[in-house]
């Protein structure tokens, strides 16, 4: 791990960096058994990613603009979606704050935590972050508009025109590619023939840079750089952050195009894991910590499970709202 003392950083901040890529984590487990047993239709994990979230959103501050994507559930709920909110989404229920029950869940939003809604098409997010950096540098603002996306996403058209513009503009403007080296089956040597997505960023007039995802405190440095850089001027940042995705791309495929010695080796990789046994050896926590840590995310998951499960279901009147403009059918 990156010497967190010269990034500013003291125990209790590893701490409280821990608990939320563990918080991200619980809800995220809690969701696979509710889909397993036929209560939630669709799970699209964080799992292997919560490093690189929290890393990153721990470098963010009050008024920053978020335009996530469907794995960022650690970064979201750190951010301010509380774990109700999420289970309704993911229950489908009248209560989802994002929808109303109505979108795919992890398709997160809040407004009041700058939270941008998303689309389904991958990518689309990218310009709507850059958008919102516009918005922010019009206003003299003192806050960053930040993306995150998949590799394979990073692909696409939206990417391109997104951070080509953002570069231009010399905007307040932060994309975290989350590498977890898989577009569903596709792996990423049939993705893309460059070495490094970051070095795209020359190309766009920015700073770029590839970092350890499972690296929380590697996470922080980069991003807390990339604001400075963003409000000082010194325009956008790309930044690679190299992860694993540890479940199956969601709870509706069965991975076996990985190789059963990759799959294996998965838990190996597992940044939680992986960070828990740093702060152990470091003395930062210990098992008694770990403990009560335990406990009380399993209350906080049991209690959002308990509440999501028993609100009621859209009605079936709300089938066409906010689907069209309100009366433009009508108006033809
Ligand atoms: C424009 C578009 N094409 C295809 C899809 C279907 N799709 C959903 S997720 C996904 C894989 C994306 O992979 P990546 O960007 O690496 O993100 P990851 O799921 O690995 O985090 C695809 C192809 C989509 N939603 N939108
Ligand atoms: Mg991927």
């Amino acid at each position: 791990m990156f010497d967190y003392k010269s990034v500013g950083l003291d125990k209790t901040d590893l701490q409280t960096m821990y608990k939320w890529m563990d918080l991200g984590r619980k809800i995220d487990e809690r969701m696979w058994l509710l889909n397993r047993a036929g209560k939630i239709p669709f799970v699209i994990s964080c799992q292997g990613q919560e490093a690189a979230q929290i890393g990153m959103a721990y470098a963010m501050q009050e008024g920053d603009i978020s335009s996530p994507y469907y794995r960022d559930l650690a970064l979201v709920t750190y951010l301010g979606m509380t774990p109700l909110e999420s289970m309704l989404a993911a229950f489908g229920k009248k209560d989802d704050i994002s929808s109303g029950g109505k979108q795919m869940p992890s398709h997160f939003s809040k407004r009041e935590k700058g939270i941008l809604s998303q689309s389904s098409p991958v990518g689309t997010q990218i310009i709507h972050a850059v958008g919102a950096a516009l918005s922010l540098k019009m206003d003299g603002k003192s806050n960053i508009a930040m993306t995150t996306v998949g590799e394979g996403s990073s692909n696409q058209g939206d990417f391109h025109e997104g951070l080509n513009f953002a570069g231009v503009h010399k905007l307040p403007f932060i994309c975290v590619i989350e590498n977890n080296k898989y577009a569903i089956s596709v792996p990423d040597s049939l993705q893309y023939g460059a070495e490094k997505l970051s070095d795209r960023a020359i190309g766009y007039g920015m700073h770029g840079e590839t970092v350890d995802g499972n690296d929380p405190i590697a996470m922080y440095k980069a991003m807390k750089e990339a604001r400075e850089r963003g409000l000082n001027g010194g325009g956008s940042t790309l930044i690679e952050a190299m992860c694993t995705r540890l479940t199956a791309h969601s709870s509706d495929d069965d991975d076996k195009y990985r190789s059963k010695e990759e799959r294996d080796e998965l838990k190996s990789l597992d940044c939680n894991i992986k960070f828990k046994e740093f702060l152990l050896e470091e003395g930062v926590i210990d098992n008694n910590w770990l403990d009560e840590i335990e406990k009380e995310h399993k209350e906080i998951v049991n209690k959002a499970t308990k509440e999501a499960e028993k609100a009621p279901y859209p009605s079936p009147e709300e089938t066409y709202t906010h689907v069209y403009e309100e009366g433009s059918l009508n108006n033809g």
